[in-house]
């Protein structure tokens, strides 16, 4: 991936090391304007990490074309590479994938960093994607209020767009009843706590066949709830899926025009100093 020269000014020549940034390096991507999160919400081993790092390795190819957009860099690229060095992959190969995200006992997800430069604009746009752990989302479902879900709870009150992960290979195993009961959970939360914020059905692992009426019941429990809510598919194993609309659809995706109050700004949560910046 390749920044453009004022771009590079502005992104590679700080000082920045690390992998994934946390809650304390927020006010410092926000210092140009206040980010967009992009919450990714699903079950353990749903494919979430596996969807940021197939983002990640098919952009650095130039495989992924955001329409009107070009990548500008990123803040997090130590986070990005950790992240996608296990899925080298090959089309139609399997390829090996990112270990589990662990959680360490963490308040916060990870995020990572890109910004996107619209054509014909000469600012930047910068986005934050979560990579958070399973299991902080299965507490979450049944109990919103969950000891050990507050990292769930931090991308449920943050995030300004909504990937819900529907996992193609838990929903066809052997316990997809119970997959399909701890989804239909997730999407009663999810839709509790939306408010009117963009929500996307990403299908993944979509090279998995699911009878076709656990597709629909899936499907339903979402449109029900959330009938503006947009869907996709992807899979690693098919470089051709869904990958660019996705992206496209992150990209462009706007988030409902709420004013932070600026007294939020003397929180002591460090994502309520975005609020000071005007977007
Ligand atoms: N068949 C198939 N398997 C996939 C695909 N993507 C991911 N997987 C499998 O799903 C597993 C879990 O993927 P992850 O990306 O680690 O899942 P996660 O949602 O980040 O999981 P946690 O970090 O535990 O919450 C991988 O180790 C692969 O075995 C895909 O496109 N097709
Ligand atoms: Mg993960």
């Amino acid at each position: 991936m390749k920044a453009t020269e004022d771009e590079a000014d502005d992104h590679f020549l700080l000082p920045w090391s690390g992998g994934a940034l946390g809650l304390a390096d927020l006010a410092f991507v926000a210092g140009r304007a206040r980010p967009m999160i992009i919450g990714i919400i699903g079950p353990a081993n749903a494919g979430k990490t596996t969807l940021l790092a197939a983002w990640y390795l098919l952009l650095g190819r130039g495989e992924a074309h955001p329409t009107d957009r070009r990548f500008s860099g990123s803040f997090s690229l130590e986070g990005w590479e950790t992240v996608a060095g296990s899925l080298r992959w090959a089309p139609g190969r399997m390829p090996s994938f990112p270990p589990h995200t662990t959680s360490r006992g963490d308040r916060a997800p990870g995020l990572l960093h890109l910004s996107f430069i619209e054509e014909g604009q000469r600012r930047s746009t910068d986005y934050l994607f979560t990579d958070a752990p399973g299991e902080w989302f299965q507490r979450w479902e049944s109990n919103r209020d969950a000891a050990q879900a507050e990292g769930a709870r931090w991308i449920a009150d943050h995030a300004d767009i909504l990937l819900l992960i529907a996992d193609r290979g838990a929903l066809a195993g052997e316990r997809r009843g119970a997959a399909r009961g701890s989804f239909q959970r997730l999407a009663r939360r999810l839709a509790a706590e939306r408010r009117e914020r963009p929500v996307a059905l990403v299908w993944t692992k979509a090279d998995i066949e699911v009878e076709p009426e656990m597709e629909q019941a899936v499907q339903q429990s979402v449109l029900q709830l959330m009938p503006d809510a947009a869907e996709f598919s992807v899979s690693v194993l098919e470089a051709e899926t869904g990958w660019t609309a996705l992206l496209d659809w992150v990209l462009q995706a706007r988030r409902p025009g709420v004013v932070l109050p600026t007294h939020l700004a003397k929180s002591d949560d460090p994502f309520f100093l975005l609020g000071a910046v005007p977007a």
